[in-house]
């Protein structure tokens, strides 16, 4: 039996389970860890500027492929501690990465050791697994359970803590005949499909709300075959957009209190049947139950059990995988239809498309300050069908959720439960190792750059180039929206006379200048006659230097964006589009 240190079975396991990639930094106690990868030589490293970047860069790693698992590294003590906020957003969207740390020697964990935190505990509500490994035989069993949780239901993260004496000690491993273990996905029956569809078919006005799960499945063309078989409408959630392409007929729109269309709420509150696949009845999705539950049949298919009712009770909840469930809808339904079998949805479909094209909001403004509509008005000009979008959240986010078109699956790449500042430059970065083929386009508001802007410099050595739009209001413009409530205006405020950069006019950071400082080129508009030609220079930029570039918008220091408290009580603060002009890079034309 081939006997090696547990950190080369660890290495050798996570090549068999498929990984090529890691992010993280090293320390004193997880240099054993580091040691048997240069020895393995198989497995790419990043390195990232700080730890919470690197669990951040594992997140887009895993969200911008099918079947990727995104790795993060690091030490003992503080490195563990700052990838919680990865572990938690990983979890709370329902993604797998696998994070593994260093620690002190077993027989000195009690003793308040150097950097020895019981980073297990710490992290065990967010993680499927979270285990410091205390056994050296026990390394194999721990990674092959690893792999097999985050895979298995409703995916998420796990970490696995590798003590520094555990990761010399030697074990017996064989890794030639190591086997990843089986994946547990529930798959629904035919009958429970069956009785889904009956529902469907009685309503009269059906809509599928397609969540996150189906993009986990890799199952956007079943759920399209779906839509298409029964003529449903379909409102994707945050985390299901571009599951469904912008431009299908079928696309009714995103509902919600913030990150949502006009037409998506408005269909919602009309339908009479709702078939949520792979979702979770977000509170920003919902807004007030009674709102969204009035008068409405509901089906819930899941792939946790305990998912079903957690939020409101269903009418009918099935525990399936949402591309399981899929498939079986299709199959159903194709008999369904050959038999005649299934409503005519023509006038519902027709109603739903009209919604979407009288219910536009405005995007085109010439106002100097830029006014953020305008960005994502020209953004939809530049880029096109395969770009992949990476943001988080603030106003910036709400904003591009409601004005830019997506097309494809995981091209919304957005922290959509957790929303953690920072989260966009690390992710982003994790996208582009995952696939450098296709184009990546970043959106952050000021904070949110400023939060994780280090992580510059590791797409500048990395040579990872993506375009990153910053609109800065030198707010935090959210939170400041949000204080509207309690009069204030209080501790948002990110303005400054910059002593060193009179030319930002007082709007603080010289952005421009500290992405160069970095390693990246940056370019400033403060005219939205500006913003589509920068675009275009930075498409340059990025190919000519392979780095990562910055196009900063000086906006407009306040704009509020649509949002409210209800899906019938969202406050809408500029004017509405009216004609083709005010939305011209909306996907349906509107109607004049
Ligand atoms: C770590 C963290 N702290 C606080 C918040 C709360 N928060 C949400 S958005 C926001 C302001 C974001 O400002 P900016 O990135 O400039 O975007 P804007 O809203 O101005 O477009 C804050 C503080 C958060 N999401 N994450
Ligand atoms: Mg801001």
């Amino acid at each position: 039996m081939p006997r090696m240190t547990t950190a080369d079975a660890a290495v050798a396991i996570l090549r068999r389970e498929g990984v090529t990639h890691a992010f993280g930094l090293p320390g004193a106690a997880i240099n054993p860890f580091y040691a048997a990868m240069r020895r393995d030589g198989g497995i790419t490293h990043t390195l990232a500027r700080h730890v919470e970047g690197a669990s951040h860069m594992a997140e887009g790693y895993t969200r911008a492929r099918a079947g990727n698992i995104g790795v993060c590294v690091g030490t003992s003590g503080p490195a563990g501690t700052d990838m919680i906020t990865g572990l938690y957003s990983a979890s709370a969207d329902s993604i797998p990465i696998l994070c593994i740390t260093g620690q002190a020697p077993v027989a000195r964990l009690h003793k308040e050791d150097f950097q020895a935190v019981d980073i297990a505990a710490i992290a065990r509500p967010l993680t499927k697994m979270a285990m410091t490994v205390l056994e050296p035989a026990q390394v194999p069993g721990a990674f092959q359970q690893a792999f097999h949780l985050m895979r298995s239901g409703r995916p998420g993260p796990v970490l696995i803590d590798l003590p520094f004496d555990v990761q010399l000690a030697e074990i017996d491993f064989d890794v030639d005949t190591y086997e990843p273990l089986p994946v547990y996905r529930p798959a629904a029956t035919r009958a429970q499909i069956a009785k889904a569809l009956d529902m469907l078919t009685e309503a009269e006005r059906p809509i599928i709300v397609a969540g996150g799960g189906i993009i986990n499945a890799d199952a956007a063309d079943l759920l399209a075959e779906f839509a298409e078989l029964t003529d449903t409408p379909v409102v994707p959630t945050l985390m299901g957009w571009g599951a469904l392409p912008d431009d299908h007929r079928l696309m009714a729109g995103m509902a919600g209190l913030q990150t949502a269309h006009r037409y998506g709420n408005a269909t919602v509150l009309a339908s009479d049947f709702v078939l949520g696949i792979g979702n979770r009845w977000a509170n920003r999705h919902t807004g007030g139950l009674a709102t969204y539950t009035a008068g409405r049949t509901f089906v819930h298919v899941d792939i946790e059990p305990t998912q079903i009712g957690r939020v409101f009770a269903p009418d009918y909840g099935i525990v399936s995988d949402a591309g399981a469930a899929l498939r079986l809808f299709v199959e159903v339904a194709r008999e369904r239809r050959a038999a005649g079998g299934l409503a005519d949805r023509t006038a519902w479909v027709e109603e739903c498309r009209h919604r979407r094209a009288s219910m536009q909001r405005r995007t085109h403004f010439d106002n100097v300050p830029i006014k953020p509509q305008r960005v994502y008005e020209e953004m939809n000009r530049a880029f096109g069908h395969q770009t992949r979008y990476v943001s988080t959240i603030g106003l910036s986010q709400i904003a591009a959720a409601q004005f830019l078109h997506v097309y494809r699956p995981r091209h919304w790449i957005n922290a959509g439960q957790a929303g953690p500042l920072g989260w966009t430059t690390p992710a982003a970065l994790g996208v582009c190792v995952a696939d450098p083929d296709t184009p990546v386009v970043a959106l952050s508001g000021d904070y949110d750059f400023q939060f994780m802007i280090e992580e510059l410099a590791v797409g500048a050595q990395f040579n990872l180039p993506y375009i990153h739009v910053l609109v800065n209001n030198a707010y935090l413009g959210l939170i400041r929206q949000s204080q509207r409530g309690f009069d204030m205006d209080y501790c948002v405020q990110l303005a400054f006379d910059n002593v060193n950069a009179p030319e930002v006019g007082g709007y603080g950071v010289d952005h421009v200048k500290v992405a160069e400082g970095l390693g990246c080129k940056a370019v400033r508009v403060t005219e939205p006659g500006e913003i589509g030609p920068a675009l275009e220079e930075a498409k340059k930029l990025m190919a000519e230097y392979r780095v990562p570039v910055v196009v900063e918008v000086i906006l407009e220091r306040v704009t509020n964006i649509s949002m409210g408290t209800e899906l019938d009580n969202v406050t809408e603060f500029e004017d509405l589009a009216e004609r083709r002009e005010d939305a011209p890079t909306a996907v349906v034309a509107l109607l004049d």
